[in-house]
This record gives C-alpha cells, structure tokens and sequence, in this order.
C-alpha cells in the first residue's frame, strides 16, 4: 500500500475525497417518483431562493411582481441582475456556474436559452443520473413532510421505488405549530387535543411511530428558533420530551435539531426572507445528558454557536455534529468551521450535507465543499507527517469516506448503501 508523504499528500487526498461515495444527509429533492415536487434544470437552478434574495439586492421591484412573473421570467430576470449586470461572485451565483460547466456547458457564452435547451433535452431519470454520477453523489436524504398535501398524497399512494433516495420525517408544523397542526392530526384520526392531555401524548406518538414506518426515516427532524429551550413551560418542550424522545429511543430513529432560524424577517420574500440568530446550545446538553441511549443529529445556524456546539459533541457521544447550514454554507466559513471540528472532534463529525433544493445543487455544493474539506485534511495530515507519523493511501480512504458519509451510517448503527 502506497505510503503518503508530504509531497503526494495534496494529490492523494484529493483522490481519496473523489473516490469517496457521499451520503447527503440533508436535502430538500425528491425522487421522481414525487412527480413536479422534484425540481431540477437550470431555471430552478436559477431562481434558487438563496438568489431571489441576492436579486432585491440590485432591483426596486416590488416583491410581489416579482413573485406575479412566471418561472421563466424569473429567472431571466434574475440572470439579467445577477449575472449579466453584475459578476457572479457570490457563493450561489457561483455556484449555478459550477454546474453549468461540470455539465459540460459553455459558461462563458452567457446563453441561457441554450442551457435550457440542454436541460429540456433530459427526462427527469437520465437527469438524476446524470447529476449523482457529476456530483460523486451516492445517496441522498430527503426532507419529508407529512403535513405537505402533495407529499402526503404520494405516500398514501404508496411512496416511490429509488434506493438512492432515502427519507427524513420533517415535523416541523406537528413542533412550532401545534395549535393548528393538532387540528389536521384530528382530521387524519388520531385524537390530539390542544392542551396535549395524556391521551394526546399517546396520539401523538401514533402518529409519528406511524409516518415514520411508512417512510422508513432515517432520522426526524425539525428547524427551530433561536428562541428554542428544553426544558421549558411550553408545549413544544413537552412535545419533544414526552413524544418525540420515547419514540426516538423506541425505533432507535434519531432526532436531528436544526437550531437557529428566524423565520420570514421579511415575509414577502418567502422562503428566502428567514434569517439567523444566535441560540442556546443548551437544550442539546440537557437532551444529550438525559437521554443518553437517544441519538441526536444537531445543526446549528449562527456562526457565533460553532465552536460550542462542537465542545458538546466533546462531552455527548450520543451527539452527531453535521454540516454547515444555509447561510454558513459558504467557503471561508466552511473551512473555517471543518478546521475547528476537526480539532476538537478529529473525524469525527459530518462536516457537509448539501441542502440541495434543486437536484443540479449536488454538483456544485459537493464540489466546493470537497475542495474545502481536502484543503483542511491535507493540513491537518501534513501536520502528522511532519512529527514522523506514517499514512497509508488505505487510511487515508478509511477517513475521507467517513467525512463524506460513513459517519452518518455507522452513527445511525447501519451498513453504508
Ligand atoms: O437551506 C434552505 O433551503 C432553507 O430554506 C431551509 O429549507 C432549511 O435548510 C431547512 O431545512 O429548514
Ligand atoms: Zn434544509
């Protein structure tokens, strides 16, 4: 086995992330199967949400006109302010770049009908292909709403037949929004009332126990405030106490917490008008200490919650730190937060996931990340090579598959894909 030494450390570590198949444990795509709710080709690509924000940067227009054109028109419009008008530097202009280009397309013409062209020239399987097979992209985790009629509808259809596609019970209306969502529980069967009584608690456990049998989830998940606190004297802290944790333990189904969105500062935005702000990291302490056999996937907005988030994974190993969400999702700050992971939890953590919304975003995101996570590992191992450790090209592709999704498996106690 080929030893690495400081001078073939930059080129092997750069082969072992190529080669290493990625598990993406948070997106937002779905499998064709979903029909219309997959959404891929370089329009979507184009009127991403993290773009229609940038876009108010530089127009007057009133949001709603905006929001009145139609795809097409968005996204010319969007491609005329972003690109055209203004160079496209920042990370998501850059990033439908990168996709472009690994699709073989000719950035530099600007030719957005020709891209279209392209694009329209798939069915939606080849595309899929495509892109996992651009993108070194093995298997991705769905975000799976229940409380979503069109998503619904297909479940209780009877799902969709892709393995690359796994599935994540997102409960985020059944957590923030009780009030109304006890309401759609009552119309589905089970029998929640609103102050949540020992019955509900039991309905409510039904319900998931139910969704995620159905959905085979990996994981449930839900985003949460800055404002977010277990233990506390409401509702949401009873439902994840007295719901969510048994079931967890039960199924042995971990329970991922996205911390640190406010969401609609600008509600005419819509989906691009959330925003961020700095939150306790101490509800994951209390629910990592009191419930040591559950198993917690934990994300956290700010940037400023980084490094204590990484000190709990330190003192919880029933805690996996993973990916740099949303608005971290940018290089100085991914490399900034993979090196401190790395030196404060070695390999263990996941230093990605893609949030792809768009199926063509895998290519882009797990590009610039995998570039970012090699910068940092060819430091770091350069680090050990320089007090005479020895390396060996099989270790090196030991690690580089953990980061990129090995870690996630054997967290959840299962065979990698
Ligand atoms: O990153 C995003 O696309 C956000 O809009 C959210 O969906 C966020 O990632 C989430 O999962 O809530
Ligand atoms: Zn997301």
């Amino acid at each position: 086995m080929a030893m690495i030494t400081k001078e073939n450390l930059p080129q092997a570590v750069e082969r072992a992330l190529a080669a290493a198949p990625v598990t993406d444990l948070h997106t937002h795509i779905f499998a064709e199967g979903f029909g219309d709710l997959l959404l891929w080709g370089v329009d979507e690509l184009v009127t991403y949400h993290y773009l229609i924000a940038e876009n108010f940067r530089y127009t007057g227009m009133p949001y709603e006109r905006y929001f009145a054109l139609s795809k097409k028109e968005q996204a010319e419009m969007i491609w005329r302010n972003l690109f055209s008008e203004n160079s496209p530097v920042s990370e998501g202009q850059r990033g439908v770049l990168t996709v472009l280009a690994k699709l073989g397309l000719d950035v530099g013409s600007r030719n957005l009908a020709s891209f279209r062209e392209f694009c329209a020239s798939f069915t939606p399987g080849q595309f899929i292909d495509k892109v996992f097979a651009i993108s070194g992209v093995k298997a991705v985790v769905m975000t799976n709403d229940p409380f979503n009629a069109k998503e619904r509808a297909v479940w209780l259809g009877g799902g969709y037949d892709d393995p690359r596609f796994l599935a994540a019970l997102r409960i985020d209306p059944l957590l923030n929004g009780y009030d109304q969502s006890h309401l759609l529980l009552r119309e589905w069967g089970y029998d929640a009332d609103k102050r949540l009584d020992r019955k509900s608690v039991e309905e409510v456990k039904r319900f998931l126990r139910d969704w995620i049998k159905r959905m085979k989830a990996m994981y449930m998940a839900v985003s949460l405030p800055p404002s977010f606190m277990v233990p506390e004297d409401s509702l949401r802290s009873r439902l994840v106490e007295e719901c969510v944790i048994p079931v967890s333990q039960e199924l042995d189904v971990p329970f991922a917490m996205m911390i640190g969105v406010n969401k609609l500062v600008n509600h005419k935005l819509g989906d691009a008008g959330d925003s961020v702000g700095k939150s306790s990291v101490r509800p994951v302490e209390y629910l990592c200490e009191k419930y040591p056999d559950n198993k917690f996937l934990v994300t956290m907005l700010a940037r400023e919650n980084q490094h204590e988030l990484a000190v709990t994974a330190r003192k919880f190993r029933n805690l996996l730190v993973f990916g740099c969400w949303w608005f971290l999702n940018n290089p100085s700050l991914i490399e900034e937060i993979t090196r401190m992971r790395m030196e404060l939890l070695g390999l263990s953590f996941v230093p990605q996931h893609s949030d792809a919304r768009i199926l063509d975003q895998l290519i882009y995101k797990w590009d610039h990340s995998r570039k970012i996570i090699g910068k940092v590992m060819v430091d770091k191992y350069g680090d050990l090579l320089a007090t005479g450790w020895k390396l060996d090209e099989a270790e090196l592709k030991r690690d580089a598959e953990g980061l990129m999704g090995g870690n996630f498996w054997r967290f959840l106690g299962k065979t990698p894909l």
